[in-house]
């Protein structure tokens, strides 16, 4: 009866992915990938869903834009250093293959032409072991993260870019990034967002190579009302403080229902929206994980 449990248990084991040999406990290694895999705050949204185009304001935006997803690989993980230390950092990365679906037609048809997506998803974490070999994970944490950064991977250059980024709620700011490699506290260094509260959103973008007028559009994405993606203005509207300053905002109340529990800012090229016709899809991204209070 003993034996027949012991087997019963080593089955349900191995069928989980926790044991390959009989009597082994699992490495550092597998402990750190298997809660990556498995963390809320490690993981990158695709950015997919709908959302405005920009208020359809003018033929200068789509009529509809939004991006699919086709696939994604899993998540990769680069370990830095020995874990053996008690602390390890990693570079964690996903590749993610979708459409994106744009209508420059404004003729009330949805008639979008579709132009392809590669991009590659990138944050680095440091964990920590704090607890017994026992606990969850072999008692290893997840302490610190970077924001994701959202590259393309198609071949094409990359020509616009997140340069920075600013969380307020209320006129406090909450959160801030000048750089995509800053480490921040997953205990108190990540955006808590209450719902109902007042939050603004600000950017700055570059774009290297600028043909058009204006040379990019910016998108929020996070627990905003009604899509979870709004159109970012430099026109001094809806919380943008100063007209024509490079500053791009957006201001909204956080909504308590929402899924969308990951705030990003995300810049397109004009290149790619002015047309549905070209492969020449050219985007970039920053996204933090938020925390709901
Ligand atoms: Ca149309
Ligand atoms: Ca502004
Ligand atoms: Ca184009």
């Amino acid at each position: 009866m003993k034996t027949l449990t012991a087997v019963a248990t080593l089955i349900l084991l191995a069928a989980a992915g926790c044991v390959q040999e009989p009597g082994t406990a699992m490495s550092d290694t597998e402990n750190i990938q298997e809660l990556l895999r498995n963390s809320d705050l490690a993981s990158m949204t695709p950015l997919e869903g709908q959302g405005e185009s920009g208020g359809g304001r003018d033929a200068g935006f789509p009529e509809h834009w939004w991006r699919s997803l086709t696939s994604e690989e899993p998540m990769d993980f680069l370990l830095e250093n020995d874990p053996a230390s008690g602390i390890c950092t990693v570079t964690v990365s996903r590749t993610l293959q979708a459409s994106f679906n744009i209508d420059v037609t404004h003729d009330g048809v949805l008639n979008p032409g579709i132009k392809p997506i590669s991009d590659l998803r990138t944050r680095r974490v440091i964990l920590e072991r704090t607890g017994e070999d026992t606990d969850p994970h072999g008692g290893w944490e997840l302490t610190h993260l970077t924001p994701a950064v959202y590259s393309l991977d198609s071949g094409l250059e990359q020509q616009v870019f997140v340069q920075s980024m600013r969380i307020y709620a209320g006129d406090e700011l909450i959160w801030e990034c000048d750089s995509p490699g800053t480490f921040y506290a997953v205990e108190d260094g990540l955006p808590v967002l209450e719902p109902g509260t007042l939050v603004r959103v600000e950017a700055e973008f570059l774009h290297t190579s600028p043909l058009y007028q204006p040379p990019f559009y910016a998108y929020v994405h996070g627990p905003c009302p009604v899509w979870p993606r709004h159109w970012m203005n430099d026109e001094g509207l809806w919380g943008d403080r100063v007209a024509g300053d490079g500053v791009l905002s957006y201001e909204w109340y956080v909504e308590g229902t929402s899924d969308h529990w990951f705030v990003a800012v995300d810049v397109i090229d004009a290149d790619t929206m002015l047309d549905q016709e070209e492969d020449d899809y050219d985007s970039g991204a920053w996204g933090i994980p938020a925390l709901k209070n």
